[in-house]
């Protein structure tokens, strides 16, 4: 391989420990043989700072950088005199301030597409589902009844913008939170007032001798994320929806086995839709389907890869590809024409990776190029402009194909595209959506609570073990799963997303399944998608009988491989909205301190949620059993569940002819 990396000196990767993914395993034996590294090397070859690990260290004037020791009596201060709680809290705090703008700032993307398609300068998209249009619109206080849609249209506009402008207020989607959570919000001041004035505020407050008590810290921590959650991603939810479909039930394909080899195949990865949807335009362009048959080729096809590839899966089916630590493998099949990235989570080893390759590499969005890579920035007014160029560019590469190609025979089938107004129609049937039935069977047991499963891949975690073993056990216990990001392809992967995935559910969540024909792990898209969670507790708590706010719920989260700030920023707006949220591979804080106390015990106290941690797929679905128990047993629904289950037992026993006789 002309250009193959120069092989450095390293251990042997143990590649059956590090993935779980046999096409990611298949490409790294693969790039032992051509000589190239990914993530999975370099993290075996660097160790993670033991003192940034712990958040021990500030690097926040010219005083320091100050090291602080992780060992008790954590007396040591900075320079200017600062704990390991505000130094820690401080670190923490930024990681949710990037994490919250990077959702933000892709949520306003999406408004302004929604503001160009409204005044009629972009044409590439209309609004696709006015229902969820009217929705949304009436439940921010949009008077609906009897006006044009278009004006409708431009009321949520304005509304949705105070999202991000706002200086004082309420943010607009606060209205959709649960009376009782929305008071506890309101009682600890960390109502968000614009998602600009929050991240801007905690950057001040992480500045040197500003915020130096790791209490009032963690508030703007809340307040921050709530502006994401309740704020930019569902923003961005929506407003995707509206534009581009809400998403339905369909069977989608995932894994390296859907790339083609006698097609141009061409990968999209990232977090932003609309460039997908323009490209899925491009894609089936009459003109350019000539070029593509002109070139010798089958046809194009397209994958998604991270988040952006599971929004477009769940709205039109796209085949899927892999998540995040499969986006550097996917490049050694060699099948790969052309990779485009918009935001978020694209290593920049792509772009040394896809020339070892061969594989054309494009940057697309202005805020984020990558040296090496070919940028074809996307105009949103005119994006065909970008998208019809990869295409163009994607031939030639096929046309030029000089290296080996070798694609993973792995594929995985599954039911993709659920939405929280989906859940309430599965469910409740197809005139009128409600979650009745979901509160029901949860107050007679059948299922013993609902969990989310989120986030990302991390090399220092064995890819896709702990997602796809912490909700085995939770489906095994009867927990109904609801997925997003990555961990939902971990899940596709395995299989779990297929009605039959049913057979491994505890009795009751089997049951529930069988009857509606659903499995027992729920997608619902990509990390901004998160906010259909949030909607879905919402609906819970309307619904009645689980209480009267969010915390009250029987109800827990986990990110058991999480890597990203955004993920932290997701985490920090579970815990705030009232939710317990356990966290794996590593955790910023050092147990012991008083600021992860406050976290991990204190928040729940105020009547919030509260954070965990631990590596260990089993505990960790464990811990958030027994927390959802704890929230059965405060409802007075626990005897229901001991109930339910003796019954069934005794129906097995009579059913198998041992029943005491
Ligand atoms: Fe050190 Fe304080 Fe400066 Fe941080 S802000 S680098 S702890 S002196
Ligand atoms: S892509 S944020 S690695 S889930 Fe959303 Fe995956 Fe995490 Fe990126």
């Amino acid at each position: 391989m002309a250009e193959a990396m120069e092989k450095k000196n390293r251990n042997e990767l143990d590649i059956a420990q590090v993935t779980t993914c046999r096409s990611t395993q298949q490409m790294l034996r693969k790039a032992a043989e051509d000589g190239v590294e990914t993530a999975f090397h370099r993290a075996a070859d660097m160790k993670a700072c033991p003192i940034g690990a712990d958040a021990a260290c500030c690097k926040h004037c010219g005083m320091g950088p100050c090291r602080l020791s992780s060992k008790e009596p954590y007396s040591k201060t900075g320079v200017c005199g600062a704990t390991i709680d505000t130094i820690a809290s401080r670190n923490f705090a930024r990681m949710v301030a990037s994490g919250s703008a990077s959702h933000i700032d892709h949520g306003m993307s999406m408004l302004e597409v929604f503001r160009g398609v409204l005044t009629g300068e972009i044409k590439d998209y209309q609004i696709k589902d006015e229902q969820k249009l009217l929705d949304v619109a009436a439940s921010v206080g949009i008077e609906t009844g009897g006006r044009e849609i278009h004006e409708i249209a431009e009321d949520l506009y304005d509304e949705l913008e105070k999202t991000y402008t706002q200086v004082q207020g309420e943010i607009p989607f606060v209205k959709r939170v649960p009376a009782r959570t929305l008071e506890k919000w309101r009682e600890l001041k960390i109502v968000p007032r614009g998602a600009m004035r929050e991240v801007m505020e905690i950057m001040h407050r992480t500045h040197m001798g500003v915020d130096q008590d790791y209490e009032n810290m963690v508030k703007q921590c809340c307040r921050t994320a709530l502006a994401d959650g309740w704020g930019g991603s569902m923003v961005a939810t929506e407003i995707s929806d509206i534009l581009f479909g809400t998403p339905s039930p369909l069977v989608a394909e995932v894994d390296m086995g859907c790339l083609k080899e006698r097609h141009i195949n061409i990968v999209i990865h990232g977090h932003e839709p609309n460039m997908f949807e323009s490209i899925i335009a491009s894609a089936n362009d009459p003109g350019l389907l000539n070029k593509v048959r002109a070139a010798g080729a089958e046809g194009i096809n397209l994958l998604g890869m991270c988040c952006s590839g599971t929004e477009v899966m769940s709205r039109h089916g796209v085949p899927h590809a892999g998540n995040f630590m499969s986006t550097e493998a996917i490049l050694i099949t060699g099948a790969v024409d052309a990779m485009a990235v918009d935001v978020q989570c694209a290593m920049q080893s792509l772009s040394s990776l896809s020339k070892c390759y061969g594989t054309y590499f494009f940057t697309t969005n202005p805020r984020a190029r990558i040296e090496g890579a070919e940028h074809i920035e996307i105009d949103e007014y005119e994006p065909r402009i970008c998208t019809d160029r990869i295409v163009c560019r994607a031939i030639e590469r096929f046309k030029n194909r000089r290296v080996k190609v070798v694609i993973p025979q792995n594929k995985s089938m599954g039911v993709q595209g659920f939405s929280q107004e989906y859940i309430g129609y599965m469910l409740g049937g197809t005139f009128r959506a409600s979650y009745v039935p979901l509160n029901d069977n949860i107050i007679n047991g059948r299922i013993r609570g609902v969990a989310a499963a989120v986030g990302c891949n991390n090399p220092r975690v064995r890819q896709d073990h702990v997602h796809v073993e912490v909700v085995k056990e939770l489906i095994k216990n009867d927990v109904l799963v609801l997925q997003t990001g990555c961990s939902q392809i971990a899940l596709a992967k395995a299989g779990l997303m297929k009605p039959d995935a049913a057979v491994l559910a505890g009795d009751g969540l089997k049951e529930v399944c069988e009857a509606v024909g659903m499995p027992p792990v729920l997608g619902l898209g990509s990390c901004v998608d998160n906010s259909r969670i949030l909607m879905a507790c919402a609906e819970m708590v309307k619904t009645g009988g689980l209480g009267q706010s969010i915390a009250d719920l029987p109800v827990a989260a986990c990110a058991p491989e999480w890597m990203s700030e955004k993920a932290i920023a997701i985490g920090q707006y579970v815990v705030a909205s009232g939710i317990y949220t356990v966290f794996g591979a590593t955790f910023p804080s050092i147990k012991g301190t008083r600021f992860h106390t406050f976290l991990f015990e204190e928040l729940e106290k105020q009547g919030l949620g509260k954070w965990g941690f631990t590596t260990d797929p089993y505990e960790m679905a464990h811990l958030m059993i027994q927390h959802i128990n704890k929230k059965r047993v405060a409802l007075g629904i626990m005897g229901e569940r001991e109930r339910k289950l003796f019954d069934m037992s005794d129906r097995r026993a009579v059913e198998s002819g041992e029943a005491a006789g």
